[in-house]
C-alpha cells in the first residue's frame, strides 16, 4: 500500500524573492526548516513512498503558479496553502507570535491576549485542515510541526479518526504556572488540538512532563505514564531531542569553498581571537545579554581590548511585530555605542551583519571561530550549538552554551552559563579563550560523539518508530460495539451452554455514576432483572464491586445472586456469611493512610475517605474538577512513596484513589471463582480501571465475554455506550 509523509508546517521550507530575473526561491533559516528538510533530503525514512511538504509559500498564488514548475524540491512535493493577509497577521504576527512564543518561552509579560488573534489562529487551522482533507489518502501519514498548528490534528480528528497524526513541538512546552495564564477557553482548544495525534513530541523529557500536567490540570484528562486517555483515545507523549544532519558539518573543512571562505576570515580575524555567534532576530536568544557579558568581559579583563573580535550575526525574523523591531533597534543601538565607545579605526570589538549568511559562510564561520557564544534566555533546542560542534572536525573550538537552551542537556561538556549572569558569561569567554588546546578537544570529542549518533535521521526514525509503537498498541486495545447482532449471537450462545457465570460491576455499569455515591440506589427495575437473570437454569450471577460488603448487602442482599465486596476481598453466597481469602497487614496500616487523606479532604473541599474493612479511598468527585485533579495527582505519588516497603497496593480509579492489600483485586477473584468451577459461557461486564483486571484474566478464554462501558481502550472484546445499554442487553438473555 502507498504510505505517504506529509509533512505540515506553517510556511515551506522556501522564501520567495524578487530579483532582475523575476521571482526566485532560496532556502529560509530556521531550526524547523533545517531539521526536518535534512532528515527527508538524506532519504527520509524507507516506509514512506512518497513525501509532501504542506505550508503557506509566503507568496501569492499567482506568484507561486509562476515559480511551480522550476522550483521544485527533489525529496518532496509542494502542497501549498494560501491564507488572506489579514487572517495571516492575526495568526503569525498574532497569536503565534505574540501569544504563544512568548509564553512558551517564559516571557509572559510580552504576551498580548486578544480574542481577535485566537479567533485568526483557529481560522488559519481550519484552512490547513480544509486543504490536507482535499487531499489525504488512505495510508497517508500526517507529521504536524510547531506552535503554529497546535489544533489541526483534534481538526482532522474528527473527520478522520483512523489516520496517523504526528505532531512534534519545536519550542518549550512551560510549566502549568505559565500555560495556565492562557484564558482557559483557548488552553482547552489547544490541548484537545494536541489531542487529536497518536503522538506528541517534545525536545525534552521536561517539556513531555509539563505537558502531561497541563492535560491533567487543564482538561481534567486522565493519564497513565507518559500517556493521556481522551475522547477514548491514549495519546502517547515523548521527547525526541532534535539534531542535525551531522554529516554535512563534520565534511564543512573538506569543501574547498567553505577553505576558501574560512582563510577569508582567518584574515580578519589575523592574530585576534574569534567570537561566532548566529540567530533569528529574537528577545529569546539573549543577544542583549550577550551583547552586556561581552563588555563586562572587557571591563573585567581589559588586557584583552583590541585581542578579541566578536562576528554576531542576526538574521532576519518577525521583525514587523513590535517587540522584534524594538529588539533590533536596542541591538543596532548598542553595538554602534558599544564600537564607538571601545573601538577605534585599527579594531572593532563587534562585526555586526543583519542579513542571512550563504549556507557555506555558515560553516566558515563555524570552523573559522575560536568561540561559539549560544546564550538564549530560552530556547526549545537550539541547532547552532549542534552544528558548531559537528563543525569542529579539527577538534579545536569552545562552546558556551545557556543552560536554558534544550540543547544543554546533551551538550555538559560546554562551557555551560546561566544567561541572566553577565559575570558568570564574561568568565566563561575568559576561561574558553584560555582553554588549552588539549582540553578543548577532550571536550569537543565527547559531545561530536553523542550529536553523531543520535542525528537528524536517528531523531525523526525514533520518532516514527514511537508512532508506529503506538497505533499498533492502540489498536490492540479498540473494543468492538456490542450492537444488535452482537447480542443476538452472545444470547444465542448463552442459550447453548451448559454452565455459566455472569460477572457484574455495578457503578457505572449497572447504574449511572453518581456525585454522592450513596444516591446510586438500585431501582426495582434492576433489582428484578437480576432476580430473573440468577433464576435462568445453569447460570450464576456475581455482582463484583469496590464497594464495601454491607452497602452491597443492603442494596442487593435480598437478590439471589452472589456479591463480591471490595474488590474481591470479601464473597458473599446467597445466604451465606461473608468470607475473605484476603491475608491482612498488621491492623494500623489505616490510620496512617487516613492521616495522608485527611490532609487532602482539608486541602480540597467536598472530597471524603470511605475506610472499608480492607481498603480505605479518597472520593473527589464532588470537588471542583481543576483543583481535585491537581490534589489527587499530588496524593497519588505521596502514597505511592509511603507503601513502597509495604504490601499495600495504591489504585488510582475514576475520581477515587484507593489504597488496599496487596494482590486484592477483582482478577484475583475471577482466578479463584475459575478454579473452582467449570464453565462454557462467561459474560464479564465492568466500566473501570479495576475491571480491566478481569478482563485481562478472561482474555484467553473463548467462551468468555467481556464488555467495557464505555468506549475507553480496554482489553475487554466489546463496549457499549452506558448502564442503560447494560440493562437493555442483559434483558435479552431473559
Ligand atoms: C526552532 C526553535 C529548535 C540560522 N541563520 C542562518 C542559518 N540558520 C540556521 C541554523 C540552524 C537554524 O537556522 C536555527 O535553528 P535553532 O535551533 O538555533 O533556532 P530556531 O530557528 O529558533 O528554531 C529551536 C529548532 O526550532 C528545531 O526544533 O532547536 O529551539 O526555536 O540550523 O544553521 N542558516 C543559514 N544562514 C543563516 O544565516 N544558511
Amino acid at each position: 500500500m502507498q504510505k505517504r509523509l506529509i509533512v505540515v508546517s506553517n510556511r515551506l521550507p522556501l522564501t520567495v524573492e524578487s530579483s532582475e530575473q523575476g521571482y526566485l526561491t532560496r532556502p529560509s533559516s530556521g531550526g524547523l526548516v533545517s531539521a526536518v528538510n535534512a532528515y527527508l533530503n538524506t532519504g527520509g525514512h524507507e516506509v514512506f513512498t512518497e513525501k509532501i511538504w504542506l505550508g503557506m509559500p509566503g507568496c501569492s498564488t499567482e506568484i507561486w503558479d509562476s515559480l511551480a514548475l522550476d522550483n521544485k524540491a527533489e525529496a518532496y512535493n509542494y502542497l501549498p496553502v494560501f491564507i488572506s493577509e489579514e487572517t495571516y497577521d492575526l495568526y503569525y504576527n498574532g497569536f503565534s507570535n505574540s501569544v504563544l512564543w512568548p509564553l512558551f518561552h517564559y516571557f509572559p509579560s510580552f504576551a498580548v491576549y486578544n480574542a481577535e488573534y485566537f479567533e485568526a489562529y483557529i481560522n488559519a487551522n481550519v484552512k490547513f485542515c480544509k486543504v490536507l482533507a482535499a487531499n489525504l489518502q488512505k495510508g497517508d501519514v500526517v507529521w504536524i510541526h510547531d506552535y503554529h498548528l497546535l489544533p489541526l490534528a483534534g481538526m482532522l480528528r474528527k473527520q478522520f479518526p483512523e489516520l496517523t497524526i504526528g505532531v512534534f513541538l519545536h519550542i518549550p512546552f512551560p510549566s502549568f504556572e505559565l500555560f495556565r495564564v492562557i484564558p482557559k477557553k483557548w488552553q482547552k482548544e489547544i490541548l484537545q488540538g494536541m489531542l487529536g495525534a497518536d503522538l506528541v513530541g517534545f525536545h525534552t523529557a521536561e517539556y513531555v512532563l509539563h505537558f502531561l500536567r497541563s492535560c491533567e490540570l487543564s482538561l481534567g484528562a486522565e493519564r497513565d505514564g507518559q500517556t493521556i486517555i481522551w475522547n477514548n483515545r491514549r495519546i502517547k507523549a515523548d521527547a525526541f531531542p532534535i539534531s542535525i544532519e551531522y554529516g554535512i558539518f563534520n565534511e564543512a573543512l573538506n569543501s574547498p569553498e567553505v577553505k576558501s571562505l574560512k582563510s577569508k576570515y582567518l584574515t580578519i580575524k589575523n592574530t585576534k581571537k574569534l567570537l561566532f555567534s548566529v540567530d533569528r532576530l529574537d528577545y529569546t536568544k539573549g543577544i542583549n545579554n550577550r551583547l552586556e557579558a561581552y563588555e563586562k568581559f572587557f571591563s573585567l579583563y581589559p588586557e584583552f581590548i583590541g585581542k578579541v573580535v566578536f562576528i554576531l550575526v542576526v538574521v532576519p525574523s518577525r521583525d514587523t511585530i513590535p517587540k522584534y523591531s524594538e529588539e533590533k533597534k536596542y541591538i543596532d543601538e548598542y553595538i554602534g555605542n558599544f564600537n564607538s565607545r571601545l573601538g577605534d579605526i585599527s579594531w572593532q570589538p563587534i562585526i555586526y551583519q543583519y542579513g542571512h549568511l550563504e549556507f557555506d559562510e555558515l560553516l566558515a564561520l563555524y570552523t573559522a571561530c575560536d568561540l561559539a557564544l549560544i546564550t538564549p534566555i530560552r530556547d526549545g533546542m537550539n541547532l547552532v550549538a549542534k552544528e558548531f560542534i559537528a563543525s569542529r572536525s579539527d577538534l579545536q573550538g569552545v562552546l558556551v552554551l545557556s543552560e536554558m537552551a534544550g540543547a544543554a542537556a546533551e551538550l555538559q561538556e560546554a562551557l555551560l552559563i546561566n544567561p541572566n549572569d553577565l559575570n558568570e558569561m564574561a568568565e566563561a569567554i575568559k576561561l574558553g579563550l584560555e582553554m588549552n588546546p588539549e582540553e578543548q578537544k577532550s571536550r569537543l570529542i565527547k559531545m561530536r560523539r553523542r550529536i553523531s549518533r543520535y542525528d537528524v535521521k536517528a531523531w525523526a526514525v525514533d520518532y516514527f518508530k514511537e508512532l508506529d509503537t503506538t497505533i499498533l498498541k492502540e489498536a490492540s486495545r479498540k473494543t468492538q460495539y456490542m450492537g444488535a447482532e452482537g447480542i443476538q449471537e452472545l444470547v444465542s450462545k448463552f442459550k447453548r451452554a451448559q454452565k455459566k457465570l455472569m460477572l457484574i460491576d455495578y457503578d457505572g455499569t449497572l447504574v449511572p455514576i453518581q456525585k454522592d455515591p450513596t444516591l446510586a440506589i438500585p431501582t426495582e427495575h434492576l433489582l428484578k432483572t437480576l432476580t430473573q437473570l440468577s433464576l435462568l437454569e445453569n447460570n450464576e450471577v456475581y455482582i463484583i464491586s469496590g464497594r464495601d460488603g454491607d452497602t452491597l448487602h443492603q442494596w442487593l442482599g435480598e437478590v439471589p445472586i452472589g456479591l463480591v465486596a471490595e474488590h474481591g476481598a470479601k464473597i458473599r453466597e446467597y445466604n451465606r456469611d461473608w468470607v475473605s481469602k484476603v491475608s491482612i497487614e498488621p491492623e494500623g496500616w489505616k490510620d496512617s493512610i487516613y492521616g495522608i487523606m485527611d490532609k487532602y479532604v482539608s486541602k480540597c473541599p467536598n472530597s471524603f475517605i470511605e475506610i472499608k474493612e480492607y481498603s480505605i479511598a479518597w472520593h473527589y468527585r464532588k470537588s471542583d474538577t481543576f483543583l481535585s485533579n491537581a490534589k489527587a495527582a499530588e496524593l497519588f505519588e505521596e502514597l505511592l512513596t509511603y507503601t513502597l516497603p509495604l504490601a499495600l497496593d495504591v489504585i488510582h480509579g475514576k475520581k477515587v484513589i484507593e489504597v488496599r492489600n496487596n494482590g486484592v483485586n477483582k482478577g484475583k477473584a475471577v482466578e479463584r471463582k475459575l478454579e473452582a468451577n467449570e464453565y462454557d459461557f462467561i459474560l464479564c461486564i465492568g466500566d473501570d480501571k479495576t475491571d480491566e483486571d478481569m478482563f485481562t484474566v478472561l482474555e484467553p478464554l473463548p467462551y468468555a465475554y467481556t464488555i467495557k462501558v464505555g468506549n475507553q481502550p480496554s482489553t475487554a472484546k466489546h463496549h457499549v455506550d452506558n448502564p442503560f445499554l447494560v440493562l437493555a442487553l442483559l434483558e435479552k438473555f431473559l
